[in-house]
Parts: C-alpha cells; sequence; structure tokens
C-alpha cells in the first residue's frame, strides 16, 4: 500500500485569539482532505525551537518562538494525495501582503511575523513535524465513507 502523505497544519496564536480557527479548519475541510488529528494546546518554548530549528540562525528566530508560544495553537494533521503542496496554495505567500485573496493568509492576515497558520513545506517535512508535534501513535485511523468522491 502507497503510504498516504501528511501535512502538518497549526493554526498560529494569532489565527486563535482572532477568532479564525473555524475559518481555517473550514477550508480544508471543504477542500477534502481527511483530518487525522487535533489538539488544542500552548507549545513549550523547546518545541517551538525544535519546530523552526532550519530558521535558528535567522534574525527573527528569536521573535518568532516568542509568538508562537504566546498562546494556544491548534495543531492537526492532514491528510490525502497531494495534501502537502495543496495545503500550501490555500496558505498562501509567507508574507499576507502578497497573498492572492481567497487563500487563508491573502483573506486574514496582514504581517509576516503575524500569518496566522503554518503549513509543511515537503511530505518529509511533513510526517517530521507530525512526530514532533503528535507522535505517530496518535493519528486517528478512519475512512471517509460518505464521500468517497473525494478519495
Ligand atoms: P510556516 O513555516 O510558518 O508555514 O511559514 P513559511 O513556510 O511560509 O515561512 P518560513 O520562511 O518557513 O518562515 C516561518 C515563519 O517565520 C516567520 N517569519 N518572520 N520577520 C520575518 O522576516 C519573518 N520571516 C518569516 C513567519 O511567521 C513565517 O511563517
Amino acid at each position: 500500500m502507497v503510504k498516504a502523505e501528511m501535512s502538518y497544519i497549526m493554526v498560529k496564536p494569532d489565527g486563535v485569539q482572532r477568532g479564525l480557527v473555524g475559518d481555517i479548519i473550514g477550508r480544508f475541510e471543504r477542500k477534502g482532505f481527511t483530518l487525522r488529528a487535533l489538539k488544542l494546546f500552548r507549545p513549550s518554548k523547546e518545541l517551538a525551537e525544535e519546530h523552526y530549528k532550519d530558521l535558528s540562525a535567522k534574525p527573527f528566530f528569536k521573535d518568532l518562538v516568542e509568538y508562537i508560544t504566546s498562546g494556544p495553537v491548534v495543531a492537526m494533521v492532514w491528510e490525502g494525495n497531494g495534501v502537502v503542496a495543496s495545503a500550501r496554495k490555500l496558505i498562501g505567500a509567507t508574507n499576507p501582503l502578497n497573498a492572492e485573496p481567497g487563500t487563508i493568509r491573502g483573506d486574514l492576515a496582514i504581517q509576516t511575523g503575524r500569518n496566522v497558520v503554518h503549513g509543511s513545506d515537503s511530505p518529509e517535512n511533513g510526517e517530521r513535524e507530525t512526530g514532533l508535534w503528535f507522535g505517530n501513535d496518535a493519528l486517528v485511523e478512519w475512512e471517509p465513507t460518505l464521500k468517497p468522491w473525494l478519495t
């Protein structure tokens, strides 16, 4: 069996505080991807640093970690063929001012440092981030049998 592709998607603290959780989750649901895990919690500094470790040399790294740990996030795993690239399209450009209208950031944000949502940038990072935020055994196995036209 071909291993399903997974993307780690996270509503960042500004998205939670602004009441955008339902809108953001709804976009992935309506697109047709399958939700495999979801939780609301406030991440530790260590978890945020590990998640963004590839950016640790960037001048904005400290601010980024402070932002991500400033309140609860909604952590999710979404599954489906091509979900990583598709989620990046749904999310839009890193700088929300450059993000197309119709994308999450294009519709809902104006600052790079407060861009409301994260999505894995490769299938490999989808696996890595899923393991980091959930541990693989927390994923819920289920089939969307009522909507076979989406699989
Ligand atoms: P993400 O990982 O959160 O999905 O974002 P991304 O791939 O679109 O962008 P990336 O380059 O990986 O940057 C990660 C997050 O760091 C913050 N950032 N701030 N102040 C700045 O110049 C700056 N650049 C990036 C953003 O929150 C970005 O989403």
